[in-house]
């Protein structure tokens, strides 16, 4: 066991990089983003890469190949948080790369690619909505509207880039298509319960579900909670209330589907005043990409009907939307090899959380680890766990992986970009 406690002792270090202790909220940009950074760069540094942050506030290592021109794997997951989040989100990810990189870099083994670690700055998306900033920039698919996004506080996206010492206008760089990425994998633990409940420490994911996600704004007519009656009301909360109860019942009776309203505020908020506007988000989850986009019609549909019945208007925006994405079936196969040389029985299964790994396909081709959560799998929770002993075993995996990839030949790579999976 060399490198499970050490990753706990580092999953450890980085909760303590948080915005609210004890609590631990990480967003994007924020003096807390520039702590974890700093605290990676070095780690990937003492680990024999080159590192540091980019215009956009990814932390990107590279360990250099043996030589060999050319292919470059890329690893890695997100440093950002939810609010009031764990400890191992996307955390995990990072520290299992720069353990491997550790390890070869100890035995003075090069690899023939380089591989780049990646601690994406914004995944979750908590501070500006928009998700996936760093790895979107990446695949070719930022969309630049999201630099005019602003925070609670009014700052905008750019505004924050300036402040932290990125480059708004940098992202335009950033764009790995076509170049000579052959590889993304991505280790994260499961947010579920699967891997539990079989007792499995670790798993091979298939795919991973779509996202479409929702702005609804209510606006009705406040008066006196005293004097207006109950009949001539057109209360936008209670307009609300039903829309969010029509988002559970649609996505209640589908398999496949699952729908949340984690955001809602309310205006003017007072508690003698019938609420005059009312705006929640949608996140809307499947691994069908048709099944998401009719949930996202058909609710938008029956939100006009209840504001029309109730005399309030609505007005529904989409502004984030991922289609679900597919792991490549050649790299699942290597994965299941290194897992199947730790011992372990082959578990494959689909992700329900998003994830870096989906907006890659443009690159590369891409494929995910996940290692098991304790818990009941809680996740975006204090409650989130894993073990130093399931720690060890994914970073053994993930390690067997790395020294046993072999890219492939140039000639095959460009045969998969004629045929368009690039
Ligand atoms: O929302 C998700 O699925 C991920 O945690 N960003
Ligand atoms: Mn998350
Ligand atoms: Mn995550």
């Amino acid at each position: 066991m060399h490198f499970g406690a050490e990753l706990m002792r580092q999953a450890d270090v980085l909760a303590s990089f948080t915005e609210d202790p004890p609590r631990i909220t990480r967003r994007y940009l924020s003096p807390q983003h520039r702590q974890a950074g700093n605290y990676l760069i070095a780690l990937m540094r003492e680990a024999g890469m080159s590192a540091g942050f980019d215009a956009l506030g990814n932390v990107v290592g590279r360990y250099a190949s043996d030589g060999s021109q050319g292919p470059v794997v890329m690893t890695g997951s997100h440093q950002d948080s939810v609010r009031n989040a764990g400890k191992y989100d996307g955390v995990f990810g990072i520290l299992t790369a720069v353990a491997c990189v550790r390890d070869l870099h100890q035995r003075g083994k090069r690899l023939p690619y380089a591989l780049e670690i990646v601690a994406f700055g914004d995944e979750e998306g908590v501070r500006f909505g928009a998700t996936m900033t760093g790895s979107r920039a990446m695949a070719g698919t930022f969309d630049a509207a999201c630099l005019d996004l602003a925070d609670d506080d009014g700052v905008t996206m750019r505004e924050a880039l300036r402040t932290f010492g990125g480059d708004p206008d940098g992202w335009r760089d950033l764009d790995r298509r076509g170049g000579n990425v052959v590889a993304y994998v991505e280790s994260h633990i499961e947010q579920g319960p699967v891997l539990l409940n079989e007792n499995l420490p670790v798993g091979v994911v298939t795919g991973i579900a779509g996202t479409t996600r929702l702005r609804v704004a209510v606006h009705g007519q406040a008066g006196h909670a005293g004097t207006v009656p109950m009949g001539s009301r057109r209360d936008a909360l209670a307009a609300a209330c039903e829309m969010v109860l029509a988002v559970e019942h649609h996505c209640g009776t589908r398999p496949d589907l699952v729908g949340t309203v984690g955001r809602m505020s309310v205006l003017p908020g007072a508690i003698n005043v019938i609420p005059q506007d009312a705006e929640f988000t949608v996140d809307l989850r499947s691994t069908t990409d048709t099944a998401r986009r009719a949930a996202a019609q058909a609710l938008v549909a029956r939100f006009a009907d209840i504001a029309k019945r109730r005399g309030v208007s609505v007005a529904a925006t989409e502004f984030f939307a991922a289609n679900a994405a597919r792991c490549d079936p050649a790299l699942k196969e290597a994965l299941a090899a290194s897992v199947a040389e730790q011992g372990i029985p082959l578990r494959e299964l689909p992700s329900g959380a998003g994830h870096d790994a989906m907006v890659f396909p443009p690159v590369c081709p891409t494929a995910m680890l996940f290692v098991r959560c304790g818990n009941s799998g809680i996740s975006h929770h204090p409650d989130e766990t894993m073990t130093a002993a399931d720690a060890e075993v994914a970073t053994s995996v993930l390690l067997h992986f790395l020294e046993h990839y072999a890219p492939p030949r140039p000639d095959a790579r460009e045969a998969r970009e004629l045929d368009g999976l690039a």
